[in-house]
């Protein structure tokens, strides 16, 4: 190891002389070398001055095709085909047993007669309505001011009723005395002007009336709407009571 350590300190030595030597001491002048390799190439130089303007080019080749244009407007309708040849003729009939026919028609005519009948003595007893020819009357058991009570009726389809003939006005007058009733509201006012009576439906009032005796008064000054009472005879009364009242329909628009 000791050997070992020696020659390791002197060698370490002489590589320290040796660098001490070359840093301090130049040597003698060397040759002249040879020419070097040429250089790099400058930087680019700034731009020129704007030149002159040249001469027009020549005319450029066609353009593309352009796109196809949005669709147009519908157009007028045509005139109309030339009618068509007439169908072929249907298959035959069966053979008529008229006789049988007309026996079986003439006993449904019968029973349509009486299921008519059965209708309308079932409208009665369970809808409680009344009819003539072309109207229905409905007694409405809910009391209601004449205003509410026309409502009532128009929200219906229909009027408070309109009594224009006796049979009309006996028809009503029956119908409130079945039902127990004294008075009811009928479809006649003088709202708009007093004394001038009109009907449910605007139209004033003709010959026919059934006023009981020293009726219309307009008692308290205040009595534009009428009652029927249970003789079939009319009272004005304040509009503004309550009691049950009489609608009328049209069939026609039933
Ligand atoms: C009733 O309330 P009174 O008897 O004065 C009736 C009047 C009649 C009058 C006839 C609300 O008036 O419309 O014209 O009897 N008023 C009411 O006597 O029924
Ligand atoms: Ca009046
Ligand atoms: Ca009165």
């Amino acid at each position: 190891i000791r050997s070992h350590l020696l020659l390791f300190f002197s060698l370490r030595r002489m590589a320290f002389l040796s660098w001490l030597l070359t840093e301090n001491s130049p040597g003698e002048a060397g040759e002249k070398g040879e020419k070097g390799a040429p250089g790099r190439p400058g930087r680019v130089g700034p731009p020129g001055e704007k030149g002159e303007m040249g001469d027009k080019g020549q005319k450029g080749s066609i353009g593309r095709h352009g796109k196809i244009g949005p669709i147009g407007s519908k157009g007028e309708k045509g005139d109309n085909g030339d009618i068509g040849p007439p169908g072929p003729n249907g298959d035959p009939g069966i053979p008529c047993e008229c006789s049988q026919l007309r026996k079986a028609i003439g006993e449904m005519d019968i029973q349509v007669a009486q299921l008519t009948t059965e209708l309308k003595f079932i409208k009665n007893a369970v809808a409680g309505v009344r009819e003539t020819d072309n109207k229905i009357y409905l007694l409405v058991k809910e009391e209601k001011r004449y205003k509410e009570a026309q409502l009532y009726c128009h929200g219906r389809g229909g009027t408070l009723s309109m009594p224009k003939d006796e049979t009309a006005n006996n028809l009503i007058a029956s119908y409130i005395n079945q039902a127990g009733l004294t008075r009811v509201f009928i479809g006649i006012n003088d709202l708009e002007k007093e004394g001038n009576f009109v009907y449910s439906d605007r139209s004033p009032m003709q010959t026919f009336n059934k006023w009981r005796s020293g009726e219309p008064n307009n008692a308290y000054d205040e009595e534009d709407c009428v009652e029927m009472v249970a003789s079939g005879g009319w009272n004005d009364v304040a509009c503004h009571i309550t009691m049950y009242f009489v609608c009328e329909f049209d069939k026609e628009n039933v």
